[in-house]
């Protein structure tokens, strides 16, 4: 059976033990890395939130398959990149988080993961994080940039409302504010004076380097 497949029905079943399991000693034999399962994880959430969506399975159903997801990348995943970056200088620090008003967690710690997989030192600060939490956090660590998450057309708002907070305090050049979550586009983007938009993980990171050049 091929990884994707084995890793999909272990996250179907509600299968903590067996995904963390199947990663370690896919990563042990070096089959895939842990940015590689990653990419996996976040093909086979897709499909498990389209078919939440399409009414193919309920609630439970989904909340326990984010559950089994989460323990395997806390557990295993994250550390194993932390551990392959050895002493590696971070290419930037980003402080993410979804936004106020909003509970979708699932879509964020993905691009969080992946950032971190590449080289950028991540705090991220959960779900419905306030704009003063935002900025505050970002002031602490010397951020270079912020990431907002928002997964509902009535929480995007908030995005804007981190922007103007920050040119209220004055520090709207001192950070670069990235945008991203399913109802957000880049026209949106560019109606609340956001830096960048990313439709998925892989983008994020893309425009995350970018705009740390
Ligand atoms: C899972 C889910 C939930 C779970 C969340 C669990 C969790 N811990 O995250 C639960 C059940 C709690 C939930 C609750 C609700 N949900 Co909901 N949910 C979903 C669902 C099915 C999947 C979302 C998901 O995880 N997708 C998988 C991930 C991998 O994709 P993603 O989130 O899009 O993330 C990717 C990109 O968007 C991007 N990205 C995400 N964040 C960021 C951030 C940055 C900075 C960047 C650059 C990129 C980026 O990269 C990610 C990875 O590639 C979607 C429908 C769908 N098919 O998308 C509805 C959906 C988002 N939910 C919806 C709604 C309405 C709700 C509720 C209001 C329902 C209710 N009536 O109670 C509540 C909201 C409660 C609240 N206050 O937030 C609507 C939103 C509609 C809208 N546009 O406003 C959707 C679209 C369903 C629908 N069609 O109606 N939900």
């Amino acid at each position: 059976m091929a990884l994707e497949e084995k890793v999909k029905n272990l996250i179907v079943e509600w299968d903590e033990e067996g995904l963390i399991k199947l990663c370690l000693s896919t990563l042990e034999n070096k089959e895939a890395t842990a940015e590689e399962l990653l990419k996996i994880i976040g093909k086979v959430m897709k499909f498990i939130g389209d078919q939440f969506e399409s009414e193919e399975i309920f609630l439970p159903d989904l909340i326990g398959s984010a559950e089994v997801v989460k323990k395997a990348i806390n557990e295993v995943l994250d550390p194993a990149i932390r551990a392959s970056g050895g002493e590696k200088k971070s290419l930037g620090k980003v402080v993410i988080g979804t936004v106020e008003s909003d509970v979708h967690s699932i879509g964020k710690d993905l691009v969080a993961s992946f950032l971190f997989s590449n080289g950028f030192e991540v705090y991220n600060l959960g779900v419905e994080v306030t704009a003063d939490q935002f900025i505050s956090k970002a002031e602490e660590v010397g951020a270079n940039i912020i990431g907002l998450s928002s997964l509902l057309t009535m929480s995007m708002d908030f995005q804007k409302q981190v922007i103007e907070e920050l040119k209220k305090r004055g520090l709207r050049e001192k950070y670069k504010v990235i945008v991203g979550g399913a109802p957000t586009t880049e026209e949106w983007a560019d109606q609340i004076g956001a830096d960048a938009h990313a439709d998925d993980a892989i983008e994020a990171v893309q425009k995350v380097q970018q705009l740390c050049k």
